[in-house]
């Protein structure tokens, strides 16, 4: 059973309340963050019971966190990595202790996911974002860091936190050296260093696909497809190694076939990410609605294959479009994500009942 979540930001960084999130039908949680803490600090037992206590207070759960961030040192594998483990260990800890049991995040070098438009204008008058791999190719990462950040209507864009972005020439000349095999390895190491702490409180990591799932500036990319998860699956075989299964970022390649991937997933997905996109050309893309008709994903097969393998983990309808004149961070507002969660869930319910036909 898919256990319907909206992505809350916290309370100083949402444009949505709770009690709203709470009004969507089947809607039982949320996934957050602790946004205000840097990469790589501890984040303490207090502030963690603090929000579990204010979501819960509006009738809701915890059901994940996205993200606890990764700190460069360890994607760089320097000698400051240690010590950043040493940290990540003891948030995790924290929040095991707490009952948070899911745990999302990312291994992409400098940048987390990359748009070169984050209000392009569908037909229908809806904004949503989207990537252009030319305009990529024509910028400097500080262009476009300059760019997201002035189109982002004042919000702090997840993934785009200024303090990590304000050494952005350090950080790629720290990089350098990191090609696509030193990133997994480092990534392999993380996972072997933070498996004890996981397993004891039961805590399933789910790694994020990198999005798009090419290398951007020619950064490398390890998160891309099929086997490339199976690898990082192989090496750490154990099952608090998992996946965030995000349709929008591995469907940026057309030749990744999501519900095929769902299904050779099995028993690996930890938290699922739904929505759609529309290819327009190689590298070029926009997002869309969630339903399968405005975009090129057929979803009813993708919540289908969920279904099938027995999924039983946190879902959200990722990015919204920009509906109805709201006023919210771009990809995060209450309109579009509801219509979509109420979709998936609508979905979901016509494959059970149909299933269960089948077997009477
Ligand atoms: C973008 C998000 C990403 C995602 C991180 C996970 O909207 O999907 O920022 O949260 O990559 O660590």
């Amino acid at each position: 059973m898919l256990h319907m979540t909206l992505r809350w930001f916290g309370p100083n960084h949402d444009t949505v309340p709770l009690n709203y999130i709470r009004q969507i039908p089947g809607v039982e949680g949320v996934i957050t963050t602790l946004y205000d803490i840097p990469a790589g600090e501890v984040w303490p037992s207090e502030r963690i019971r603090e929000l579990k206590a204010e979501v819960e207070a509006a009738g809701l759960k915890i059901l994940g966190i996205e993200s606890v961030n990764i700190h460069d040192a360890i994607k760089i594998g320097n000698e400051d990595r240690e010590r950043y483990i040493d940290n990540y260990i003891e948030t995790l800890r924290n929040l095991g202790k707490e009952g948070i049991t899911t745990v999302c995040y990312n291994f992409m070098p400098v940048f987390d996911w990359t748009r070169t438009d984050l209000a392009k204008e569908r037909p229908d008058g809806s904004t949503v974002f989207a990537y252009d791999e030319e305009i990529v190719r024509s910028i400097d990462p500080q262009t476009l860091f300059d760019h997201t950040t002035a189109s982002s209507e004042g919000f702090l864009m997840p993934g785009w936190e200024p303090e990590r972005l304000a050494k952005i020439k350090d950080l790629f000349e720290a990089y350098k050296e990191v090609d696509e095999k030193t990133l997994f390895d480092n990534l392999v190491y993380f996972l072997k260093r933070i498996r004890p702490v996981a397993e004891e409180y039961d805590i399933k990591m789910a790694i994020h696909p990198d999005d798009p799932v090419w290398p951007v500036f020619g950064l490398p990319r390890i998160i891309t497809g099929l086997d490339k998860v199976k690898k990082l699956m192989k090496a750490v075989d154990a099952p608090f190694n998992g996946v965030t299964f995000c349709t929008g970022s591995f469907g940026t390649n057309p030749k990744n076939d999501l519900p095929e991937m769902i299904r050779a997933l099995e028993g690996r997905i930890h938290f699922a990410h739904i929505r759609n996109l529309e290819h327009v050309e190689e590298g070029v893309f926009e997002e869309s609605a969630h339903l399968s008709r405005d975009g090129s994903f057929d979803l009813y097969e993708i919540v289908k294959a969920l279904h099938d393998i027995g999924f039983d983990g946190p879902v959200r309808p990722d990015h919204g479009r920009m509906i109805w004149d709201e006023v919210a961070m771009p990809g995060y507002g209450l309109y579009d994500r509801a219509l979509g969660a109420m979709y998936i869930l609508g979905l979901e319910e016509a494959i059970v009942k149909n299933q269960e036909m089948k077997n009477a």
